[in-house]
C-alpha cells in the first residue's frame, strides 16, 4: 500500500468523526508515525514532525472558523509541506545543465525528461553525450534525443569528456545545454575528478544531482556526500512511481539541505514534474490537484494547438476543451490520480470513460449559449429532452451530467479560495501570531 493511501486512512479516522479530542489528535500522530517511518522517513524527522504536530494541533489557539478536526488536518498538511522541502522554480532562460549522479540513478533518462521541459515552454536544447564510460551511453541519448526533438552533440571513439563538452560547445547554438555524465558504482575520486574536469569547461548554471526514489532515505546521504564534493544546485529524485520508499527519499533530501527541483515518475519524457512540495503533499493527502491538472492541461494544448483553455473559469465550453486535452494525456486512471482520486478502481475508471464519452455527445448537442452559461439549462426540460435526444440518452443522464458538473464548478471555487485562505494564514503567521483570525 502506499504513503498516500495510508495518510488518506489515517486522517480518515480523524474525518470520519463529529469531533476530535486531544486522544484522538494524539492516536493519529501514531498514526503518521508508523506510516512514514514505513515508508522510510527518517526517524528523528518523524519524531520532530509529531512534535510540532501535537504542539500546534493541541497548543495554538485554533482558528476561528475552523474545527479542531479541519484544524489538525490542516497543520499536519502543513508541517508534511515543511518535512518535503522548499518548491522549486524552474530557469526559463538561457542556461547550461549539467546531470551527475551514480549508476543507473536515471541520469539519461532524465535528460530527455528536461529536455521535453524546456521545449514545451518555448526553449530550444541541445544534449551532449559525455559519458565515455559505459559503452552503449551515447547511442541511448542519441535515440532520447531523436525522439523528443532536440539537438544531440558528441564525438563518438574521443574517451575524454570534457573534450566533447567543449566541442558541442563550439557548435550549439541552442538555449538550453544538457550534459549527461558517467554513472559510478560509488561516489569515488575518479568520479569527482571527471566531473569536476567537465565543470570546468560547461561552467553550468545549473548542476542537478540525479538519486533514485526508490532507495529511501539513502538519497538523503548522497546528497550529502555529493554536495560536499562537488557544487550541487538541485536534486533530481527519479522512479517516484511505484515506489513506497518515496517520501523517504524527499523528505531526506530536503532534510540534506538540497533542494529538490525536479521528480520523474515514469520512464517516458513527460513523465516529469516540477517540485511542488504543497502539491505533493497535497496528493498524498487526497487534496484535488487541480493545479497540477490545469498546468498539464496548458502544457498539451499548447502542443496541441487546441487553443487557451480559460483556467479561470469554468464553462461547459472550457470543460470541453479540458475533456478532449485530457485525452490527449493519455489514460483517465493517471488523470484522475492527479486530480487526487489516486486509489479508484480500474472499473469504475473504465465506466468514467464511457461516461465522457456520452457527456462529448451530449455538449455536441448544446447550443453556444448554453456552452458558455449552463445555468441557461437550469430547470428547462425542453432543453434537456432536446439533448437528450440529440445525444442518444436519457434525459435523467443530461441531469446527472449538469448536476455534476455543478458540483465540479463548486469544486473549482473552493479550491480557488482555498489557496487564497492558505496564502492568508501564512502570511499571518509570519506576521507572528494567528490569534483572533477571522477567516472568510
Ligand atoms: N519507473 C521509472 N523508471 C525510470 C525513471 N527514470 C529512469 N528510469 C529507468 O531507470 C533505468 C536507468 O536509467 P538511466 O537513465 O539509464 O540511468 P543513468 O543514471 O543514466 O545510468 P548510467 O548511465 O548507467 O549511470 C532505465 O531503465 C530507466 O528507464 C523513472 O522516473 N521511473
Ligand atoms: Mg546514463
Amino acid at each position: 500500500m502506499d504513503l498516500g493511501k495510508k495518510l488518506r486512512q489515517a486522517l480518515a479516522k480523524l474525518t470520519n468523526r463529529p469531533y476530535v479530542d486531544k486522544d484522538d489528535v494524539k492516536a493519529l500522530i501514531k498514526d503518521l508515525q508508523r506510516v512514514l517511518i514505513s515508508s522510510d522517513v527518517n526517524v528523528k524527522l518523524v519524531l520532530k514532525l509529531s512534535k510540532s504536530i501535537e504542539e500546534r494541533a493541541l497548543k495554538t489557539d485554533k482558528i476561528e472558523a475552523l474545527s479542531l478536526k479541519e484544524h489538525v488536518t490542516k497543520v499536519v498538511y502543513d508541517e508534511l509541506v515543511k518535512l518535503m522541502g522548499e518548491t522549486y522554480t524552474p530557469r526559463l532562460d538561457k542556461h547550461r545543465i549539467l546531470l551527475l549522479g551514480l549508476y543507473g540513478s536515471g541520469k539519461t533518462t532524465t535528460i530527455s525528461k528536461l529536455a521535453h521541459f524546456y521545449k514545451t515552454r518555448g526553449l530550444s536544447v541541445g544534449v551532449v553525450a559525455a559519458d565515455t564510460d559505459r559503452p552503449a551511453a551515447q547511442e541511448q541519448l542519441e535515440q532520447l534525443a531523436k525522439k523528443v526533438g532536440s539537438a544531440y552533440y558528441t564525438i563518438k571513439g574521443e574517451k575524454n569528456p570534457s573534450k566533447i563538452v567543449a566541442d558541442a560547445l563550439k557548435k550549439a547554438k541552442e538555449d538550453v545545454i544538457i550534459v549527461d555524465s558517467a554513472g559510478r558504482n560509488a561516489l569515488e575520486d575518479e568520479l569527482i575528478g571527471e566531473l569536476k574536469s567537465i565543470a570546468d569547461v560547461l561552467k553550468p548554471d545549473e548542476n542537478f544531482l540525479v538519486v533514485s526514489g526508490d532507495i529511501g532515505q539513502i538519497a538523503g546521504n548522497q546528497a550529502i556526500e555529493f554536495s560536499n564534493a562537488v557544487p550541487i544546485s538541485g536534486v533530481i529524485v527519479t522512479k517516484m512511481d511505484g515506489s513506497a520508499k518515496g517520501g523517504g527519499a524527499l523528505s531526506s533530501v530536503a532534510a540534506a539541505n538540497t533542494k529538490i527541483a525536479f521528480i520523474g515518475t515514469g520512464e517516458k519524457p513527460s513523465d516529469f514534474e516540477i517540485y511542488k512540495s504543497e502539491k505533493f503533499v497535497g496528493r498524498l493527502l487526497g487534496v484535488p490537484d487541480i493545479e497540477a491538472l490545469i498546468e498539464k492541461i496548458n502544457e498539451i494544448s499548447k502542443d496541441a494547438d487546441i487553443g487557451k483553455i480559460e483556467s479561470d473559469e469554468l464553462t461547459i465550453e472550457s470543460f470541453y476543451e479540458q475533456l478532449k486535452a485530457a485525452k490527449k494525456m493519455g489514460p483517465l486512471g493517471s488523470v484522475l490520480s492527479m486530480m487526487g482520486a489516486a486509489d479508484v478502481p480500474k472499473e469504475m475508471v473504465q465506466q468514467s470513460e464511457e461516461k465522457l464519452k456520452k457527456f462529448e455527445n451530449m455538449i455536441n448537442s448544446m447550443t453556444t449559449a448554453e456552452k458558455k452559461d449552463a445555468a441557461l439549462l437550469k430547470n428547462q426540460p425542453s432543453r434537456i429532452i432536446r439533448i437528450a435526444k440529440g445525444a442518444g440518452c436519457t434525459e435523467k443522464e443530461v441531469r446527472e451530467f449538469l448536476a455534476q458538473f455543478e458540483k465540479m464548478e463548486k469544486m473549482m471555487n473552493m479550491f480557488k479560495k482555498n489557496r487564497g485562505f492558505r496564502k492568508k494564514v501564512e502570511k499571518m503567521m509570519k506576521g507572528g501570531g494567528m490569534q483572533g483570525m477571522n477567516v472568510g
